[in-house]
C-alpha cells in the first residue's frame, strides 16, 4: 500500500474527465486500496481517483463515525436524483483550507460495481448523498470551487497558488 499524492486546485489535471474502468483486477484493487489509505491518512470522507491523478472513474467513501464502514465505487451512476435541496458547507482535499456552501439534492439512488467486482445499487441520503455527488463531479472535472462565485474561487485561487509557490520554494532550498 502507499500514499498517493493529492492534487490541488488550480491543477489543470484535475479537469481531466475519467475513463471507466473495464475490468475490475488487480491493478484497480491495488488503486482502491491505496486510496483509502490515503483518504483516511488526508483524513477524508471521500476521495476520487482523478484527485491523485488516476484518471479512472474510481471512488472511495466512508462517511461513518468510526471510520469501519469503507465503500467503494466503481463506474458509479446518479440513476436518481431527487429530493428537497440542501445546503452544506463542503470542504475539499484538493481545496485544502476552504469550506463553501454548495446547494445539492439530499437522495439519490447510486449504481456502481464494488471493490470485489460485483455490481450493485445504493440509495443514499443526507452526507452520503453530497459526498457521492462530490466524488462524481471530480470523475467528470467538476470541482466545488465551481459551484461559487467567480470573485471567490479567484480568491482562493490566487491563495493556493501563493501557497505552492512557497512549497515549491521551500522543497528547492532542503
Ligand atoms: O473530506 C471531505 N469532506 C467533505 C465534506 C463535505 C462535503 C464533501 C466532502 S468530500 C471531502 C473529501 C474530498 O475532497 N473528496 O473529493
Ligand atoms: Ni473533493
Amino acid at each position: 500500500m502507499a500514499l498517493l499524492e493529492i492534487l490541488e486546485y488550480p491543477d489543470p489535471r484535475l479537469r481531466t474527465v475519467a475513463q471507466p474502468v473495464t475490468t475490475v483486477d488487480e491493478r484497480i484493487r491495488n488503486i482502491v486500496d491505496d486510496m483509502f489509505e490515503t483518504m483516511y491518512d488526508a483524513p477524508g470522507i471521500g476521495l476520487a481517483a482523478t484527485q491523485v491523478n488516476v484518471h479512472e472513474r474510481i471512488i472511495t467513501i466512508d462517511v461513518s463515525e468510526d471510520k469501519s464502514e469503507p465503500l467503494t465505487f466503481i463506474n458509479p451512476e446518479i440513476t436518481v436524483l431527487d429530493g428537497e435541496e440542501e445546503t452544506m458547507q463542503e470542504g475539499c482535499l484538493s481545496v485544502p483550507g476552504f469550506y463553501e456552501d454548495v446547494t445539492r439534492i439530499e437522495h439519490c439512488l447510486v449504481k456502481a460495481i464494488g471493490r470485489d467486482g460485483e455490481p450493485f445499487e445504493m440509495e443514499c441520503r443526507g452526507l452520503l448523498a453530497v459526498c457521492i455527488q462530490h466524488e462524481v463531479d471530480h470523475l467528470e472535472g467538476k470541482l466545488m470551487v465551481d459551484y461559487i462565485s467567480p470573485l471567490k474561487r479567484n480568491r482562493i485561487k490566487d491563495k493556493l497558488e501563493k501557497k505552492h509557490k512557497q512549497e515549491a520554494r521551500r522543497k528547492g532550498k532542503k
